[in-house]
């Protein structure tokens, strides 16, 4: 398929393989990639792409749908397996359309939902101001305690017993640390709230049993597919029995049109691979990875927020490194290292330009490294942060991020960096 494009449209084939080659050059850390399998990448790429599939399994507008129901159907009962999920929807487009479906399968505009707030390590659909989350619904937020960058759970508490939400949501997507669903579930069920559970970033740990699921606790689980789950980009929603009109109704035709039935293939596919041994090592080496990552930077002096990591993301607040989290991150990306800067709970400074930097280890573990590439990542990480203003040192950081990179192909890689030094 890819050399027929090249063919086609040499100027997108250039630009894809450009990409792909820095995909392979590079070490990957923004928390939310991964690198998905070939698989995956054919089912996403294939003709499914073609078909309009608007409504579910069985009950659709349009002709055609032989092997889009089976397809789907299949789709949510690996879900259901790999989850322990009642009832699954495949259809939402990203995680944040599959947020706005949660909550709108639970609760009408104008009513109180309570998230995690976006700097404390929420995310912008679980009621930021800015969201359409936080400006149909009464949004309460909850932030993490100051002194241990972790959850208080009586602090939550607390505060849904005066706001008595209509929804409690539960996930983040900057927060290092395991998530107790259980106790976010006691807390709903104490002021009658449904508890909706955001898994976007932990939903391949959760599937490989190293994270405690929501599943058990949560009215409504949502998440995207595509971080540490590997499958392609999209979203998903797992609800109780009782709440499957709901959602489904929710997802189609409330927020929207025609599924992406590509999108929907792939998942599929990554939800068999999700279903296997090694996919479960995978996971475990990812959390490996990450412990050995921060312990690492700890060494070398950097802070990082709750003390540590419980799961694939190190949140490190630069505060005492006096370096602002873009510029690190900007040095960084000059040395084929790529992460993101981001704000750290109660952050003195801007969004745009926090005091933070987020990192996690999906990505890297695809690629099959172990702790020793963690800590030699790290070692990289400090050597750039040590000379962010020396060119020369991270131009010199970046000729060996190449080589160290060139001995960990990629599962789709199809193309060699050229400007490998060997
Ligand atoms: N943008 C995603 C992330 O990077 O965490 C969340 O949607």
């Amino acid at each position: 398929m890819i050399s027929a494009l090249e063919q086609y449209d040499p100027q997108i084939y250039e630009l894809i393989k450009q990409e792909s080659a820095r995909q392979s050059g590079s070490i990957r850390l923004i928390a939310s990639e991964n690198y998905v399998s070939k698989a995956v990448m054919l089912a996403t790429g294939s003709c499914l792409t073609n078909k309009y599939a608007e409504g579910y399994p069985g009950k659709r507008y349009y002709e055609g749908q032989k092997n889009t129901d089976l397809i789907e159907t299949l789709a949510q009962d690996r879900v259901k397996k790999v989850f322990g999920a009642e009832h699954a929807n495949v259809q939402p487009y990203s995680g944040s359309i599959a947020n706005m479906a949660a909550y709108l399968a639970l609760a009408k505009p104008g009513d109180t939902i309570m998230g995690l707030s976006l700097p404390h390590g929420g995310h912008l659909t679980h009621g930021w101001k800015v969201s359409l989350t936080g400006k149909i619904f009464n949004s309460v937020q909850y932030e993490v305690d100051p002194a241990t960058g972790m959850f208080d759970y009586n602090k939550i508490e607390e505060l849904a017993k005066k706001h008595k939400p209509r929804i409690i949501i539960s996930g983040a997507t900057a927060y290092p640390r395991q998530i107790d669903f259980e106790k976010f579930g006691e807390i709903a069920k104490s002021v009658g709230a449904f508890l909706v559970s955001d898994i976007a970033h932990i939903a391949g740990l959760v599937a490989a049993g190293l994270h405690q699921s929501p599943v058990p606790y949560a009215d409504v689980v949502s998440t995207t597919t595509h971080k540490t789950l590997r499958g392609p980009r999209g979203g998903m929603l797992m609800s109780k029995a009782e709440h499957a009109k709901n959602v489904d109704k929710a997802v189609f035709p409330g927020l929207q049109g025609g599924p992406h039935m590509h999108t929907i293939t792939g998942i599929a596919v990554a939800l068999a691979e999700a279903d296997t041994p090694e996919f479960v090592n995978y996971a475990g080496q990812i959390i490996k990875n990450s412990k050995a990552m921060a312990e690492k930077l700890l060494e070398h002096g950097f802070d990082l927020v709750s003390g540590g990591t419980d799961n694939h993301l190190i949140l490190i607040d630069l505060r005492n490194k006096n370096i602002p989290g873009k510029k690190l991150a900007k040095a960084l990306n000059a040395a084929n290292i790529v992460t993101n800067c981001n704000s750290i709970p109660n952050d003195p400074a801007p969004p745009f330009n926090p005091s933070g930097l987020r990192i996690g280890t999906a990505a890297v573990t695809t690629r099959g490294m172990k702790e020793e590439q963690a800590c030699q990542i790290a070692d990289y990480i400090n050597e750039v942060a040590e000379n962010v203003e020396n060119e020369a040192v991270i131009e010199k950081v970046g000729q060996q991020v190449l080589l160290f990179c060139s001995s960990f192909p990629v599962p789709e890689h199809f193309i060699v960096p050229n400007n490998v030094k060997k």
